[in-house]
Formats: C-alpha cells, structure tokens, sequence
C-alpha cells in the first residue's frame, strides 16, 4: 500500500503539472480527490484490510498526501483563474514596464536653420517668415531685377503663371517688411527658396537666410562686424575671413565671404579644391535703387544685407560631401545629427 501510494502521489503530481485549463483541472479533482472512485478515496477503503499495527502509519501517510495535493489544486486553481484574466484581457501584463519608442529629431537643415537664427537673434535681429509662392514683383522687380535683366538667368525660376513663381530666394519677404515698416530695422528672413537646378551641389528647393540691418549711418564695417562674429559662432572657432569683391542686383558694393577652409585650416585640401578658402555668403550695401524703391529716402539711410546657404553651412560643419544626402530621408544618416 506504502508503494501504491507513493506511486499515486507521483502520478498526481505530474498530472497537475500538465494542466493547462479549468476543464483539464475538474478532471484532475475528480480522477485524484473524488469522493466517490476517487483513487484516493480507493485505497483509504483498503485501510481496513491492513494489518492493525501498520494502519495508522498508513492512515497518515494517506492523509498527507491528500492534504499536500488539495493544496496543489487551490494553487494551481488560483494560478490558472489570473492567467485566463490575463488572456481575456488580451493578453497584457499591466504590471510590466512599458516599450519605449525612439524619440524623432529635427532634420539636421532644420537644427542649422535654427541655430542661424538664433545666433543672429543674440545679435540683436528679429526673425520674419514669408510666402514660398511669390509674385515677380517681390522676387525681382522690388530687389532691382527688371524684366530681361540678366541676373534673371543665374535663379533658373519655377513658374506658376507669368507674374507668380516660387521665390528664388527668400529676400522678397525683406522688400515686405521695409514696405511697412521704417528704420531702424534688423531681420532675418529664414526659409525655403526654389530653383530649377539638380546635380551633386544642387537641389531644386534648398534653405537660406538672409539677413538686413538698415538704419543711419550703417557702413560696410558694420557688415564686417556682424557677419565676423556670426561665422565665428556658427563654426564654433575664430575662422579666419576674407571679404572678396562680387556682385549682386541688389547690393553695391558686393562681397563674398570665405573662412579659412574647415578641413586643412588654409594649406589647401580637396574640400577647398587647394584654394585655402571655402565660401560661405554673399553680402553687400543695400542698393540705393531698392532703398529707393521701398520708400526709404537713400540720403538719409543706408544698410546692408547677406544671404547664405543652410545646406552649405551644414555640409561644411558636419563635414557632408553631398547635398542629396539631406533629403533621402535614410534614417542612418538623419539619426547622426
Ligand atoms: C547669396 C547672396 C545675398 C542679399 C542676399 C538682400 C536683400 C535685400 C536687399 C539687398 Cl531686401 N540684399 N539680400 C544681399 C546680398 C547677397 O545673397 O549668395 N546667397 C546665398
């Protein structure tokens, strides 16, 4: 009987290990604890057929293991009650922790532009956007460019009818803002600009600030000292600059401005093709033409302007060899930033 019972507490074991449902679980009660054929309940009738002396060690032997395995099953009970809970619940743990998922970033155009702006801003410039689809008024006339002038060929425009296109830069918010408003003044004007070009250094829509500053007596000192100090801050190092002669419709005298190549610091690199210098803006004195053409009296005011590229100042800070790259949308490339 000793065996018998061993043999029984064994098989119960396992049994109740293997049961995975409230069915299979009745089952195991009614096979293992039943009262009526219950194998338990079997071998306790047998008691009165054992001998007097081994009966109350057997006696409790039995009794044991049925206390042991009625507590398996309330366990086992409970334990199977949660887990459907669980599952009807649809399947959701609450108590764990939650997944995270990965934070989004300004596109790396979108960090410079910013970072230009609110350099200029500490600067003592306000910041004004305007409209991407302009009128040829804006765009060019307002800035000094009439019909068939020929800096109309250098901005490759997208037009929408003969007198709306996609601005070519973002300047024609600049004539705006002088339009309503007198000097003294300081903008910066960020934004897209379009242009129908495509190759490695070209996209057909692309960044830029512009900057104004118009006021009494502002010289192209002026120009130097605020233009000095803002690529200063953009490259994070006291870069070296060279103001060169240049022209734009819209400014007199012109200038370009270039640092110090980034790469080789002036002994020459592939970047600045072995010139030393990398340019990174056009500027110049406002024309008096368009000073003129807003209303302001050239006489009593002056000022000057610059525009830059965002996608150029990027591809020299982060050291991008190819402009297309901003606007695949790789995540491998856009997470870097
Ligand atoms: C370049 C050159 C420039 C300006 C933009 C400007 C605006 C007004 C009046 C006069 Cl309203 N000038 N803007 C002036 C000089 C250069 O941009 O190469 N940009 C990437």
């Amino acid at each position: 009987m000793e065996q018998e019972l061993s043999k029984l507490k064994q098989e119960a074991e396992e049994t109740l290990s293997q049961v995975t449902d409230a069915d299979q679980l009745e089952a195991f009660r009614v096979r293992f604890l039943g009262r009526k054929g219950g194998l338990l309940t079997g071998i306790l009738r047998q008691l009165g057929q054992v001998a007097a002396e081994d009966r109350p060690r057997l006696g409790q032997l039995a009794n044991d293991i049925k206390l042991d395995l009625e507590t398996r099953f309330d366990e086992r009970k409970t334990q199977l009650t949660e887990t459907l809970a669980n599952a009807s619940a649809g399947g959701t743990d609450y108590s764990l922790p939650g997944r995270c998922l990965p934070f989004g970033k300004l596109h790396p155009i979108t960090q410079v532009m910013e970072e230009i702006c609110s350099i200029f801003e500490g600067l003592g410039f306000a910041v004004a956007e305007g409209p991407d689809v302009e009128t040829d008024h804006y765009n060019f006339e307002a800035l000094n460019i009439p019909k068939h002038h020929p800096a109309r060929d250098m901005h490759d425009t997208f037009y929408v009818t003969d007198s709306i296109l996609l601005r070519t830069h973002t300047s024609p918010m600049q004539a705006r803002i002088m339009e309503r408003q007198d000097p003294p003044l300081r903008y910066v004007v960020p934004g897209k600009v379009y242009r129908c070009d495509s190759d490695i250094t070209h996209t057909p829509m692309f960044h830029q600030v512009e900057g104004l500053l118009v006021d009494r007596r502002v010289s192209f000192a002026d120009l130097k000292g605020v233009l000095t100090s803002f690529t200063h801050k953009i490259f994070e190092r006291e870069l070296t600059l060279r103001f060169r002669p240049s022209y734009f419709p819209f400014t007199e005298p012109s200038a370009e401005v270039d640092v110090a190549c980034v790469i080789c610091g002036g002994s020459g690199c592939r970047v600045c093709k072995q010139t030393g210098w990398l340019e990174i803006l056009g500027s110049g004195l406002i024309d008096p033409e368009v000073l003129k053409m807003v209303g302001y009296d050239p006489e009593a005011y002056s000022g000057f302007a610059f525009g830059l590229g965002v996608e150029r100042i990027a591809m020299l800070k982060y050291g991008i060899d190819d402009i297309r790259l901003y606007y695949e949308n790789d995540l491998r490339f856009l997470s870097q930033f």
